[in-house]
């Protein structure tokens, strides 16, 4: 059973509990066992096999009990009778804001709703305002709430996000009286997907900041338009929030927005057993009712006697425990990369020569690049068979004379065959500097057969790096059935090293797979794939997800100067342990 699900069935416990009245405080304890899970680095079924789900945390005795249940025997006792008192459906509706318990029953008992299509169809209908305690305001209110739930559900890629935020803001930075104008939300968090885009910043005069947001020429619609918080809709549907507030209190307010919801919650659970109360406007000592303003987030951290907490780890998972004890340690940076290891020219599906991607790897600082065009099995566009691969070789022998600062490695990206063999001879791929094996074809095989394909590649001692394991593409299509905790054990054993692909549709591994990943002690290198120079920038999308992944520079390759890398990549073939 997957980890989504699991967390599922206990969101709807949470619901149901919540409907049946039940102890908020017993509700919350499942609310945040569902946030440990979906956030989850490895497989809730791999943690029953070895006895650590104490290690979710919120997990206490009861809840590891009715896990160990869920998983072992695909069923919970607990549920299916909790689920046998309640109509179908009834909890989803609970998900609308303004809908409380009372009025779920109200409506699943008068008009027989089962979901929130059929809730939107009666409200068109106007079966609901003629309903007791209901009405046309608040029935049209819930179908605002509706169609903002389903904006929200189609989150779109970071990748996709970043670049409207970065116009906006360039847009509104000309105001001279705006300041600290920044992303906050899942976006300042770097998550692979974004439900709407947070802003805010501070000025005197809210107002007119106000106004120029709401009437910025992408603006499609205004939601909601107030002195200190408005919400648009811009060209791609996507909601934007801007909020502005007071200079002093930025560090709270920033820090409140941010989120997520569960870190914010488990941060005001531990205040209040200090006798303080957390808001966005400071912190309140409960004895004396006293507000103390933080210009910064750091200020407002150091208050309650913890570490600042990165954005990128603020997901109520252990994060808070371990700024009590002082034990976060400095994230992998972007200015910590030295240079990127998987790159497409024009001699595959690139757009730009070899000379032109290093230049421009050397303009950003780079020591070095990796050329890895595609191989030539089926599927790939001008792939490079085995004479193109040796032409290359000797371009990149030749550029490497002629170019200052900038060293190029001689690679491929040799594609992994259905059948798990690499569409490269052995003795070819042993000539070069850096072997990168992905699958790119028959990706609706069996978990089993594509799990022994991958590791069949990661076995293969010529084989350095395995790039983009599950295959998916942001927004739409999913991961390719593979065993990714074989994998990892895999690669650790046999001191491959598994690529953080930073192409924004990518993602690949993702958050919860680089934690696991780096855990088990497997090496780390974050890579663009870049089709274009340009596509060189996509390293930051790469570092987030590592700094997601609790990486330091240390377990990323390729922060790692020019003669550490090549030693490395050299040391690999033979020397380390085992195989190699
Ligand atoms: P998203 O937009 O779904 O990708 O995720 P977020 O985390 O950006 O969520 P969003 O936009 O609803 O709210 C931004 C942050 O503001 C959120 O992470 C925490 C804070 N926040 C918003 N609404 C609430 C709320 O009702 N309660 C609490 N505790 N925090 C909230
Ligand atoms: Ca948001
Ligand atoms: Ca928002």
């Amino acid at each position: 059973m997957k980890n989504s699900e699991i967390a599922k069935v206990f969101q709807d416990i949470a619901d149901l509990l919540e409907l049946k009245g039940e102890n908020p405080f017993k509700i919350r304890a499942y609310q945040k066992v569902v946030r440990s899970i979906e956030h989850l680095p490895v497989e809730v079924e791999q943690l029953v096999k070895e006895d650590r789900l104490k290690e979710i945390p919120g997990a206490g005795e009861a809840i590891t009990k009715k896990i160990t249940e869920l998983v072992t025997t695909g069923k919970l006792g607990f549920y299916e009778k909790l689920k046998a008192e309640f109509p179908e459906g009834i909890s989803t509706l609970l998900y609308i804001p303004g809908i409380g318990p009372k009025t779920a029953m109200l409506l699943s008992s008068e008009l027989d709703i089962k979901s929130v299509d059929e809730l939107e169809a009666a409200i068109v209908g106007g079966k609901v305002a003629s309903l007791p305690r209901m009405g046309d305001k608040i029935t049209e209110n819930i179908l605002h709430h509706i169609q903002a739930l389903r904006r929200k559900d189609q989150r779109i890629p970071i990748g996709a996000a970043l670049p409207v935020v970065d116009e906006i803001t360039a847009q509104l930075n000309v105001l001279p009286r705006l300041k600290n104008l920044v992303p906050a939300g899942s976006l300042r968090r770097f998550r692979e997907t974004i439900g709407d885009i947070d802003l805010m910043g501070t000025a005197d005069n809210p107002r007119e900041i106000m106004h120029a947001f709401t009437t910025l020429p992408q603006v499609k619609e205004v939601l909601a338009s107030g002195t200190t918080k408005s919400s648009v809709i811009v060209s791609g549907e996507l909601q934007v929030d801007l909020r502005i507030v007071e200079h002093d209190s930025f560090g709270s307010t920033l820090q409140y927005f941010t989120g997520s919801k569960q870190h914010n919650i488990n941060l005001r659970e531990r205040a209040r057993r200090q006798g303080l109360s957390l808001s966005e406007y400071g912190i309140t000592n409960l004895a004396t009712n006293e507000l103390e303003k933080f210009a910064t987030e750091e200020a407002f951290y150091e208050r309650q006697g913890l570490q600042f907490v990165p954005p990128e780890l603020r997901e109520g998972q252990q994060e808070v425990e371990r700024a009590e004890r002082g034990t976060i340690p400095r994230l992998v940076e972007l200015s910590d990369i030295k240079g990127d290891l998987h790159v497409h020219t024009d001699w595959s599906d690139g757009r730009d020569s070899i000379e032109a991607m290093a230049l421009a790897a050397r303009e950003l600082g780079y020591q070095y690049l990796g050329i890895t065009d595609h191989s030539g099995g089926r599927g790939i566009a001008h792939g490079l068979d085995v004479e193109r691969l040796r032409q290359q070789i000797l371009q990149i022998k030749e550029l490497n004379q002629k170019l200052d600062g900038i060293y190029i490695f001689s690679g491929i990206e040799v594609d992994i065959r259905a059948d798990g063999s690499l569409d490269m001879p052995d003795e070819l791929l042993a000539k070069l500097d850096i072997v990168i094996a992905a699958v790119h074809s028959s990706m609706n095989q069996s978990q089993e057969q594509m799990t022994r394909r991958i590791i069949g590649a990661i076995e293969n001692p010529n084989v350095d790096v395995l790039a983009h394991p599950t295959c998916r593409l942001l927004p739409d299509r999913g991961p390719v059935a593979v065993d990714m905790e074989a994998v990892f054990q895999a690669a650790a054993r046999t001191n491959t090293a598994l690529e953080i692909n930073g192409m924004p549709s990518r993602l690949d591994l993702k958050d919860t797979h680089t934690y696991r990943a780096r855990e088990l002690g497997v090496k780390l290198v974050i890579n663009t794939d870049a089709h274009s120079t340009d596509h060189l920038g996509f390293m930051r999308f790469g570092v987030g997800v590592a700094r997601r992944g609790w990486c330091q520079a240390q377990d990323i390759l390729n922060t790692r100067p020019l003669e550490k890398v090549l030693a490395y990549l050299k040391g690999w073939r033979g020397i380390d342990s085992g195989k190699r």
